[in-house]
């Protein structure tokens, strides 16, 4: 594969910082309450996120579960309706009525920020399932989480995608927990894309998580072989820095297990890898930094001085 020009590389690196700011912010929204409901970090799978979106084809399909925003903001969902939209305001991606775990864009097919563990899985099939039938060049890629492959959904959804070979590339990122739960306390197989044999379909590769190049390529390469033969499982080995969600006590590891994975932050070991080979490229690291810094400053205060929903707005695509 053609390495990266330099502009991509930097694009990728200004998208991670984007995500990073962006969910510490909502991190401290949410301490002051104005973001609501739950809140679900993406902090230390950037790489993950980033090098997925970033293997995408324009006309391929991404879903993920409701850790979303890095997807959101690396798909390229404006900043300041994201951040309206986990204030519940009118302006939001979703008008307000979805907010941080209901994140979509039908135009740059992206479906969602789904909250019920592995539910979206079917709909990652169908939506394949009709690339399929009308002989359409697209790909569907399927993010979960590990503890969301002990779930019926990802059963049946793989099961399926290997009786019809449908298009898909199912793709665990593993942060090594569900919640509470370490892996290989869930799991008979911890080496989950060893699942993969028993649906007939190829065993994709385990990928560091933490390396976005890395990430980029195992999903190019992923991308190209669903679109040809049907269905793929793979794993990206990613960590994730803060709790499940907002409020989590993180009793089930230590703070030492936190600080090892932290050495191997995918921000930095990106800065490090760009810094070793482009000369000078640290001043324009950081101009990128003051850059995302003032979109989020921008962000937040189109957020806050949006209207709330109307009545008729919250009643409107509500089905009973
Ligand atoms: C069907 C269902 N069961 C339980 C839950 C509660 N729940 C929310 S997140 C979660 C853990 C899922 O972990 P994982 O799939 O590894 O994703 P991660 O949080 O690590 O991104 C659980 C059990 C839920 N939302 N839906």
């Amino acid at each position: 594969m053609a390495a990266p020009k330099k502009d991509t590389l930097i694009d990728w690196y200004r998208q991670m910082v984007l995500i990073r700011r962006f969910e510490e912010k909502c991190a401290e929204l949410y301490q002051q309450g104005k973001i609501g409901g739950f809140l679900h970090l993406y902090i230390g799978q950037e790489a993950t996120g980033v090098g997925v979106v970033s293997a995408l084809r324009d006309h391929d399909h991404i879903i993920t579960a409701y850790r979303d925003h890095g997807i959101a903001l690396a798909k390229g969902m404006e900043p300041r309706r994201v951040m309206a939209e986990m204030l519940g305001k009118r302006t939001g991606t979703s008008g307000g009525k979805g907010g941080s775990m209901h994140l979509a864009d039908r135009e740059k097919r992206f479906w969602g920020g789904h909250g019920i563990v592995g539910g979206h899985l079917p709909l990652a099939a169908g939506i394949a399932l009709k690339a399929r039938y009308l002989e359409q060049d697209e790909v569907v890629v399927a993010l979960m989480g590990d503890g969301a492959t002990n779930i019926g959904y990802f059963h049946e959804s793989l099961n399926l995608s290997a009786v019809w070979d449908l298009p898909v590339v199912w793709l665990i990122e593993n942060n090594g927990y569900g919640m509470g739960t370490a892996v290989e306390r869930a799991s008979g197989q911890p080496e989950l894309v060893k699942r993969a044999i028993a649906y007939g379909m190829r065993e994709g590769p385990r990928v560091d998580g933490m390396d976005v190049l890395a990430v980029h390529e195992a999903v190019s390469e992923a991308i190209a072989y669903a679109a040809k033969h049907g269905p793929i499982l793979m794993e990206s080995l990613t960590y994730r820095f803060e709790g499940h969600s907002m409020g989590d006590p993180q009793r089930y590891r230590s703070k030492d297990e936190v600080a090892r994975y932290a050495e191997g932050d995918p921000i930095g070991h990106f800065r490090t890898y760009l810094d070793g080979k482009f000369k000078n490229v640290l001043p324009e690291l950081d101009e990128i930094e003051r850059e995302v810094q003032a979109t989020i400053a921008e962000a937040v205060e189109f957020a806050e001085n949006s209207p709330e929903p109307t009545y008729e707005d919250l009643v409107s695509f509500v089905y009973a």
